[in-house]
């Protein structure tokens, strides 16, 4: 088997719309992007995980393809896109794109056929059901609020779309569609690339019955999610995948898996098993989300975030393997949700970055993140642009009659487009983003908050990041060694232990603005110590005992 090279890979992940502009439209492009190569070359990254860049109407910005083998004019042509490969394997940084086959665009050529008539040669590329008692055929709610059911006139049939009604969901029974995705795949590895992620990859086996979800007495619709998540056929589609594609190529794959388990995520990715190499998991990002789901707004107990990493350290720790997040295009930004984007920004966003790098899998920097960009609070629901949120306000205040500042807080912690004000490259107009007038505002603290200033500043979390990246390259117990968890019930700090042939790390997180003691483990009592990395710049060697963290302090102990 070839080696293994992902495992000890850094990924960055580009949102291209957030990007960078080229060419003063507004909207990130594929030369601005290859304009910045350099940018993450210095940053040391390996890998870089391409959001959506194909042909699309972007109802949900790009995850909604109409054509798998063409470009979006917005982004640019195939040509740009292959300067722009090329460039990256230059500079040795590999590229995956993502892989949207859970749905198309309800624009997308197949989609068209299918809808022309109940026998059409594609009908069966989606999922088609007649009324039950002139309804939905079943209860289930999209993730974009409402029923997760459109119909269709002309043919007076619902197709199912488990995200906006602009996504109908694909037939993955039917064997020609899959066909045509597998040869997709080939078209893109044949051009080069490294891999795929994978968008909601274990959504597309359903329970053949589509039952409706369990339905509160209050509740509008049921939850689908049991029967659309992980479904009776999701491994030997996945198999059948990488029997007929990814094994013969040497790529990396990673599935977007909402509501998957560790115990689940061995079977998706233990070597043995021949689907993916690794998967993300949501159970981390849900822990402030209410019953209500993610609006529904609740602080986070450090020991529940605890509980959740560790369980997936030690379930994947000897088969499968982890990738680790803080951040996406999806989720708001993890210095104003976990740290202090107020006065401990920089020492918090350093803490987040050693609690997460010093972990056993592969690491996901997303775009910004490395600069310690914060979430935005626009004041307006006008100024919002993700078809998430939109729909989710419409449905709330307008349908409901929430209140319009409880919803706006909302969306200020957990609204997608968090993730998506445009990159900060300086302090000129528009974050240096654009010349033009952006797709979506650019967070108003970009004249502090910006790339130019963090490469003209000794301490700043690039230059942090690029430490946590180049000790991952140095040190094999960071990628091989074993994780447990210390400290359990301490409700402020996140420590951990690593261990590998001898060699011993410990790694201490404060994950509060107050100082706290820490007692050393047994293990390490008067053991003389290297500091690999401090985000308070500690001295390098000392004799290990009880101490004081600062507020959002953390520290890499090697002993060994
Ligand atoms: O996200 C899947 C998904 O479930 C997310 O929508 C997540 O639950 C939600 O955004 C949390 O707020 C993938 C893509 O990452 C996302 O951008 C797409 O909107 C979605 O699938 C449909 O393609
Ligand atoms: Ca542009």
């Amino acid at each position: 088997m070839t080696k293994q090279w992902w495992k000890e890979s850094v990924v960055y992940q580009i949102y291209p719309r957030s990007f960078n502009d080229s060419n003063g439209d507004g909207i990130g492009d594929i030369q601005g992007i290859t304009s910045k190569l350099d940018y993450l070359k210095e940053l040391g990254i390996d890998v870089v995980w391409l959001s959506p860049v194909y042909e699309s109407p972007n109802d949900d910005n790009g995850y909604d393809i109409s054509h798998y083998q063409k470009i979006m004019n917005e982004f640019g042509t195939m040509a740009d896109w292959e300067e722009m490969l090329e460039e990256m394997h230059k500079r040795d940084i590999k590229l995956i794109m993502d892989l949207v086959v859970n749905h198309t665009s309800d624009e997308h050529p197949w989609f068209i056929e299918s809808k022309k008539s109940k026998d059409n040669p594609y009908r069966d590329y989606y999922i088609w059901r007649s009324p039950q008692n002139g309804h939905e055929p079943n209860n289930w709610e999209s993730v974009f609020s409402g029923p997760a059911w459109e119909y269709d006139e002309q043919t007076g049939e619902y197709y199912l779309h488990i995200f906006s009604k602009k996504q109908p969901d694909l037939n993955w029974e039917h064997q020609p569609l899959r066909e045509e995705v597998y040869d997709m795949m080939k078209f893109w590895l044949d051009k080069g690339i490294d891999g795929f992620r994978m968008d909601v990859i274990n959504f597309i086996s359903k329970h053949p019955e589509l039952p409706d979800g369990e339905q509160g007495p209050k509740d509008t619709f049921g939850d689908g999610s049991p029967y659309f998540m992980n479904g009776p056929r999701i491994h030997e589609f996945l198999h059948e995948m990488n029997q007929e594609v990814l094994s013969n190529y040497d790529v990396m794959t990673v599935g977007e898996m909402p509501g998957v388990t560790p115990e689940q995520a061995i079977d998706y990715t233990a070597d043995h098993r021949d689907e993916l190499n690794m998967v993300f998991t949501f159970e981390h990002m849900d822990l402030d989300s209410g019953s209500g789901g993610k609006w529904d707004l609740k602080p986070l107990q450090l020991t529940d975030l605890k509980d959740t990493l560790a369980h997936w350290q030690k379930a994947l720790e000897s088969q499968g393997w982890n990738s680790l997040y803080w951040n996406n295009h999806d989720q708001p930004r993890i210095v104003s949700r976990f740290g202090d984007d107020g006065a401990y920004r920089v020492e918090s966003a350093k803490m987040l970055g050693t609690c997460l790098h010093m972990m056993k899998g592969t690491p996901y920097i997303y775009q910004g993140e490395e600069i310690g960009m914060t979430n935005v609070s626009f004041a307006s629901i006008e100024d919002y642009k993700d078809i998430e949120t939109l729909n989710m306000y419409k449905d709330k205040v307008e349908e409901q009659g929430q209140a319009v500042e409880e919803v706006m807080k909302s969306i200020h912690v957990k609204g997608r487009d968090n993730a998506r004000t445009p990159m900060q490259w300086d302090a000129s107009e528009h974050g240096g983003f654009t010349t033009g007038t952006p797709w979506l505002r650019v967070n108003p603290n970009y004249p502090e908050i910006n790339a130019e200033a963090a490469l003209n500043d000794p301490q700043s979390i690039f230059y942090y990041y690029q430490a946590l990246i180049s000790l991952r390259k140095q040190y094999d117990i960071i990628v091989y060694g074993s994780f447990d968890l210390i400290d359990r019930d301490h409700e402020s700090l996140f420590n951990y232990v690593r261990e590998y042939q001898g060699e011993k790390l410990l790694v201490l997180n404060n994950f509060t603005g107050e100082e706290q003691s820490y007692q050393v483990p047994e293990a390490f009592i008067g053991k003389e110590a290297s500091l690999l990395i401090s985000n308070y710049g500690h001295k390098n060697v000392v004799e290990l005992g009880d101490g004081f963290l600062q507020p959002y302090e953390a520290r890499v102990y090697k002993i060994g």
